[in-house]
């Protein structure tokens, strides 16, 4: 089947609608307090799981309900194949997070996010991460900047990632793998940055790390051990702010995800590997 290469706006629209009502249902669904996960071990899957899993099928619904033909990975159900070939030109692929950063949202921390990325021919051209509990809704087109509503009714405010006047002034933000064995590493070389950097922060959301890094709220990012939905949708949205978003020898990836400022990212990146991530 031939396709017109799909219009990356319409694909940025798509995720936003659906990112929104996945938010409402994450919101909706939430008990209040701290969700309680030992309660059901009783249960074949525990609540939070559950929440996960409706997310993602109502994005998928939403998603397909459009675009039958495009493949869609997502945290919960993998990779389910479109009818279109991901080789054929033009072919779309959407990577899909339905609650990034599920420790916050299991305690109650109002930190976690929705994230949404389209994909054309392997590179991300729409993207929208929406924050749960505050409703704010950052989105970006590949080659038309990033931005932030704070609630769908209000204007979109274009973004702007801020480095620091100098390294001993930079707030980075980092995160630690689930497996003991790599966060005790991974605490090893964040302990060698901090007395470089200003500070640490750890959120607990990869998603919203990367658009606060491009909203001007983190001067720099860290992590390892990140999956592709992770990073795809926030990953775009701090490019389009003008950061360098890059991995170890490439794009980003498991082993190394490193996003800061233009003007700030060389100097930061030296920083990273000497720091032995
Ligand atoms: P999650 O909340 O969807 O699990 C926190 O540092 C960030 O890392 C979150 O975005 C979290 O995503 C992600 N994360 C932590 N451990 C991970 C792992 N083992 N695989 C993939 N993502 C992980
Ligand atoms: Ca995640």
């Amino acid at each position: 089947m031939s396709t017109a290469r799909p219009d990356p706006r319409a694909l940025g629209t798509l995720a936003l609608t659906t990112g929104r009502a996945a938010a409402a249902f994450v919101r909706e669904q939430r008990p209040a307090g701290r969700v309680d996960v030992a309660a059901t071990k009783s249960s074949p899957t525990d609540p939070v799981t559950e929440i996960d899993r409706g997310t993602e099928h109502l994005v998928r619904s939403r998603i397909l309900a459009d675009r039958p033909h495009d493949t869609i990975l997502g945290e919960e159900g993998g990779e389910t194949a479109g009818e279109e070939s991901l080789s054929s030109a033009g072919a779309v692929r959407w990577v899909v997070d339905p609650i990034d950063g599920t420790v916050n949202f299991v305690y109650g921390l109002p930190h976690y996010a929705v994230a949404i990325a389209a994909e054309v021919d392997g590179v991300v051209e729409a993207a929208c991460v929406i924050d749960v509990a505050s409703g704010h809704e950052y989105t970006a087109v590949r080659g038309g900047g990033a931005f932030v509503r704070e609630s769908p009714s209000r204007r979109a405010v274009r973004l702007r990632a801020v480095g620091p006047s100098q390294m001993s002034h930079a707030l980075v933000a980092t995160g630690f793998n689930y497996v003991p064995e790599i966060r005790a590493r991974q605490a090893q070389a964040v302990a060698r940055m901090l007395g470089d950097v200003r500070d640490i922060r750890r959120t607990g959301s990869a998603a919203l790390d990367l658009c606060a890094l491009a909203a001007g709220r983190l001067d720099a990012y860290v992590e390892q051990g990140l999956a592709p939905w992770d990073i795809a949708a926030g990953g775009l949205i701090a490019r389009e702010a003008g950061a360098v978003v890059t991995g170890l020898d490439g794009p980003p990836d498991a082993r190394l995800v490193v996003a800061a400022p233009e003007a700030f990212a060389q100097e930061f990146i030296r920083l990273v590997h000497a720091c032995g991530f």
